[in-house]
């Protein structure tokens, strides 16, 4: 038995809503805070515990939500602040949880303190951003923005340019200046004050700059992530300070997004006594494959890379620190299409990755339509997507040769369009997600998979959500116990127990083969099992099981 500290964010599950895309209630074909209302019920039947809602603050959407004008605004588009407080109230009755996006590192380039800043030199707001003389008619360094160009924008009002790591109109807060901090602290109390249950917090350890900044001289964009943006220097005092200020007068939960945040450095962030966050989504999974240029760069990795990062994370963070396990969010490929079967397995590699999710050690995190095994989107043309990121690279690879088609097959396996296509509902026009035009295309397989003909399947993905959400709720091992791998990486099978008050057995066939199974499970008893197969020594492919002794 561990001596790990309980705590109710580590016992709860996290299910993330990216309400563009959820549901619209006023046929706008924008998804809605009264769209989410409608669907508490649904939610609160899955069995999840905490809803993280991505931005819904009033932006200009260049980001989807991600680029905010007013912290203390709802978009019209998601509705207002009445609907909110309903919303808060209706997830909050049903004895659930809310915790809201924090993006900070960034303001939109039209919040009004961005406006003011780039008027004039002498502007009061200037030093809330950064912003730099041009060197020898260019940018004041190589940096480059995640989504492609330069990470800085001229502005010919003053001549000089600012700093931007996402797109231009996401211009980076300056952190250095203690009344952009202090004006932070006040958004997290307002929303903290309304009773919200915490923070995801965008972005969190590209805060701190280097002020130097020098050229960017790493061999791949991921090592610039790491060693240039991420990591900064008062990182750490930063996020204390907010800590101290703020955050540990409320009992909430906070989960900071970190690129760049390596297992060497995670327990400076969330290490118990450290006075930080309570857990980190690290990317480490998510950005496998990334080649020098990222994600539209693609190199080859395969499962025993997978497993020896949830390994070597475990261990780092020991019984002090504490992650969040996902394998999909808003920004990355559904989880069947990138690490399971979306065509001849989809729905049998959908639950044993749904097993690995919930028994792994840390706080489970499952996208809006995983429960029901939604897949990736291949759209014909680049005028269907919608994504910043896929359509300024698209720009950049086609200018230099790259063939349309070709872009958009990398689109197909790891744009970020393939989780924002609409919630499927029902197989009825628009899959019942609007009664107008979405502001996406939706899935062209909605009519197989949704969510009303889950509900009519006892054999169901959703159900089997559902039956682990519930076992795990039942076995706290599965949060306290100590894990060990019994598998050997290289292995097409993944065996692994939970060790607590009990012992738990995890077995997952992560291929399209049948495998042998041949550990002694003498005095288990089989509790869950996501497919029928009576033999014991072979695994079906992607067969998961869970033992019990
Ligand atoms: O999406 C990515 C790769 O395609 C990531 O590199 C992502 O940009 C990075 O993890 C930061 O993501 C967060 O901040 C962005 C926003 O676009 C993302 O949606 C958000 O999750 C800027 O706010
Ligand atoms: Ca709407």
């Amino acid at each position: 038995m561990t001596t790990i500290t309980k705590n109710w964010w580590k016992e709860e599950v996290i299910y993330q809503i990216y309400p563009r895309s959820f549901k619209d209630s006023n046929g706008d074909g924008i998804g809605d805070l009264r769209g989410i209302i409608s669907k508490l019920d649904y939610l609160k039947n899955l069995g999840v515990d905490i809803i993280w809602m991505s931005p819904v603050y009033e932006s200009p959407n260049d980001d989807n939500g991600y680029d905010i004008s007013d912290y203390y605004k709802i978009h019209p588009e998601f509705g207002t602040m009445e609907d909110f407080d309903e919303l808060l109230k209706g997830i909050h009755d049903r004895g659930m949880k809310l915790i809201m996006d924090l993006v900070v590192n960034h303001s939109s380039d039209e919040h009004e303190w961005f406006q003011e800043s780039r008027k004039s030199l002498d502007n009061p707001y200037r030093d809330y951003y950064y912003w730099k003389k041009g060197v020898n008619g260019g940018p004041p360094n190589n940096w480059k923005s995640f989504f492609g160009g330069s990470a800085w924008q001229k502005d010919d009002l003053t001549d000089e340019y600012y700093l931007h790591l996402f797109t231009k109109k996401q211009p980076d807060l300056n952190w250095e200046n203690e009344k952009v901090r202090h004006a932070v602290y006040d958004i997290l109390r307002f929303w903290l004050d309304k009773g919200i249950d915490g923070f995801r917090m965008d972005v969190i350890p590209l805060i701190s700059k280097r002020l130097e900044f020098a050229d960017a001289n790493e061999k791949s964009f991921n090592d610039v992530i790491e060693n240039i943006y991420s990591n900064g220097p008062k990182v750490h005092q930063y996020i204390n300070e907010m800590y101290e200020e703020v955050l540990k007068h409320y009992d909430i939960m906070t989960v900071g997004e970190g690129p760049g945040i390596s297992k060497d450095v995670g327990l400076k962030y969330v290490g118990h006594d450290r006075g930080e966050l309570n857990m980190i989504f690290h990317l480490d999974h998510m950005f496998l494959g990334s080649g020098p240029r990222g994600k539209f760069d693609p190199l080859p990795y395969d499962w025993s890379d997978i497993k020896a990062l949830f390994e070597e994370w475990d261990t780092a963070m020991g019984e002090s620190g504490w992650i969040s396990i996902f394998l999909d969010n808003h920004d990355f490929p559904r989880l069947v299409s990138r690490f399971g079967n979306d065509t001849e397995y989809r729905i049998e590699s959908a639950k044993m990755l749904a097993t690995m999710v919930l028994t792994l050690r840390g706080t489970p995190c499952i996208y809006q339509g995983s429960e029901i095994g939604m897949t990736n989107v291949d759209f014909d043309t680049i005028d269907d997507y919608r994504d910043i990121e896929t359509i300024n690279f698209f720009n950049e690879f086609t200018s230099e040769g790259m063939q349309p088609r070709e872009f958009l097959d990398l689109v197909y396996r790891h744009g970020r369009d393939n989780v924002r296509t609409p919630i499927q509902w029902d197989s009825t026009a628009h899959s019942g997600f609007t009664n107008g035009q979405p502001w996406i295309k939706l899935n062209p397989n909605y009519p197989d998979i949704n969510v009303e003909s889950a509900l009519k399947d006892d054999n169901s993905i959703f159900y089997f959500y559902k039956q682990l959400l519930e076992y795990r709720k039942a076995h706290p091992t599965f949060v306290y116990g100590a894990f060990h791998v019994l598998s050997q990486r290289t292995d097409d099978i993944y065996v692994y127990e939970r060790k607590g008050e009990e012992d738990l057995l995890v077995v997952l066939n992560h291929s399209n083969e049948r495998q042998e199974f041949n550990y002694d499970i003498n005095g288990y008893a089989l509790d869950i099992q996501n497919l029928e197969n009576k033999i014991d020594n072979v695994l079906l492919p992607w067969e998961a099981r869970i033992y019990r002794k």
